[in-house]
């Protein structure tokens, strides 16, 4: 393995280098679109869409990406025309030149960009968000003090306290959040307990602005690469998939890269989603190194001129010095071919772990430089104010909230969506 990166080691700053990689195995994959069906073999009935990136085969011995070479064509030949005549010989239109088909899918695929980027703008919005967090520990000990049309006096600001300790906001910001209110009732601020609720939730808003930054895919970096970490089981693969589809819903072409080799189940995982979505996946089995995965990802993605890289990890415990090391090495790996990479280390948190979430952060953030944050499961029966807490400690952006298992159940992080779904109804609205 040490001597497969020797081998392969790039030189940085040769921009043409990866030019020189989109070699004949590379230039074979280079369409985006392989899937369209008159790239499989005439006959061979196998589906184009199962094309996967040639980088997958494992230990090759020069590192270089695998296998295709042999029956890739020299060029980057366009697609043959389909042979529209034998499947409808009553219809001799004649297929347009390439040239305007090229225009049309480019046009296609503008018109499906604009779209998809409207419905996305859409989807930070409300719907769906007080549907899956109402039932948050949260919600419901908030909800339940309001209902009882309470008092503004101090018993009131007690019990706030504790519904959002309980809720995992955290002692910090809880006290901050309590304190703030307590010199406003005494300085008669708050005309009725209403008042003092519509007070709560600007003030639980306000903490949530600075961290509520959406991911930008800087077209600048191609690709842009995107490196998800987080201990075991909060998320990660799936958030992955998610991800997919949105981008993939955008227009964009995209690649996953298979980096948590510690289970074969955890490949098959990512590839599932990838072929759900018709995204190709780097892989090269269990037990490679996660790190020469992530390699051998980036260059395919660049050779291939992908927009975006998403790579999975190994879920590991904050606490086991050894794997934490591991992330640096794959950031490392993955720098000696773009040394803005990885453009984004995306930290996947478990909505319902509680304050652990604020250890795991500032472990993570220690060995790989966490710069956005989902956090996952806020349905169901999270109690939710682990993200305020982690706002006020970190002020990392969250990017996106998991709000169920669903593709459509990753949103952009709307902080005024979020905190009005925990809120009862009649203030958050
Ligand atoms: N309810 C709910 N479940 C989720 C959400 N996100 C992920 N899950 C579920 O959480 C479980 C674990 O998800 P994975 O994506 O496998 O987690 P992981 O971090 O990749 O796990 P490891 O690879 O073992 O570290 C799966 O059953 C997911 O369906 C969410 O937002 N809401
Ligand atoms: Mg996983």
């Amino acid at each position: 393995m040490v001597s497969w990166f020797r081998r392969d080691k790039p030189e940085p700053a040769r921009p043409d280098d990866s030019r020189r990689r989109l070699s004949i195995e590379e230039l074979a994959a280079a369409f985006p679109d392989s899937r369209a069906p008159e790239r499989g073999a005439p006959g061979s009935g196998a589906p184009a869409s199962t094309a996967r990136a040639p980088a997958a085969e494992p230990d090759r011995p020069d590192g270089s990406p695998a296998g295709t070479a042999a029956t890739a064509p020299e060029r980057p030949t366009p697609p043959e025309d389909p042979p529209a005549p034998a499947v409808a010989p009553t219809a001799p239109v004649p297929a347009p030149p390439i040239e305007d088909r090229a225009a049309a899918i480019a046009a296609a695929a503008a018109a499906s960009r604009a779209a998809a980027a409207e419905a996305a703008a859409a989807a930070p919005g409300r719907a769906g968000w007080r549907e899956r967090l109402g039932g948050t520990g949260f919600a419901r000990s908030l909800g339940g003090l309001f209902a009882r049309n309470p008092k503004l006096d101090d018993d009131l600001l007690d019990e706030i306290e504790t519904a959002l300790l309980t809720a995992d906001v955290g002692v910090a910001a809880t006290t901050g959040l309590v304190e703030g209110m307590r010199r406003r009732m005494k300085a008669r601020q708050f005309a009725d307990a209403a008042a003092l609720l519509a007070a709560l939730r600007d003030e639980l808003v306000a903490l949530l602005r600075p961290v509520a930054r959406p991911l930008e895919i800087d077209a600048g970096a191609r690709p842009f690469v995107i490196l998800t970490v987080g201990v075991n089981g909060v998320g990660k693969t799936t958030t992955i998939g998610k991800l997919a589809r949105r981008y993939r819903d955008e227009g964009r072409s995209l690649m996953l890269a298979a980096g948590d080799t510690f289970r074969a189940a955890a490949v098959a995982q990512l590839q599932a989603w990838g072929e759900r979505n018709d995204v190709p996946v780097v892989a090269q089995g269990q037990d490679a190194d996660a790190a020469s995965v992530a390699f051998d990802a980036l260059q395919s993605a660049r050779a291939r001129g992908c927009e975006v890289l998403i790579a999975d990890t190994a879920g590991r415990l904050h606490t086991q010095q050894g794997l934490m090391a591991e992330l640096g090495k794959i950031k490392r790996v993955l720098g000696k071919i773009d040394p803005a990479a990885p453009h984004e280390v995306l930290m996947v948190v478990d909505g319902t772990t509680g304050q652990n979430a604020v250890s795991q952060l500032r472990q993570f953030h220690a060995a790989a430089g966490v710069t956005g944050l989902v956090v996952t499961k806020l349905d169901g029966t999270a109690k939710g104010g682990v993200v305020f807490a982690l706002a006020r400690e970190f002020g990392i952006p969250i990017r996106f909230a998991g709000i169920g298992e669903r593709p459509e159940d990753l949103r952009v992080f709307d902080p005024e969506a979020f905190v009005d779904a925990l809120l009862p109804e009649s203030l958050g609205g």
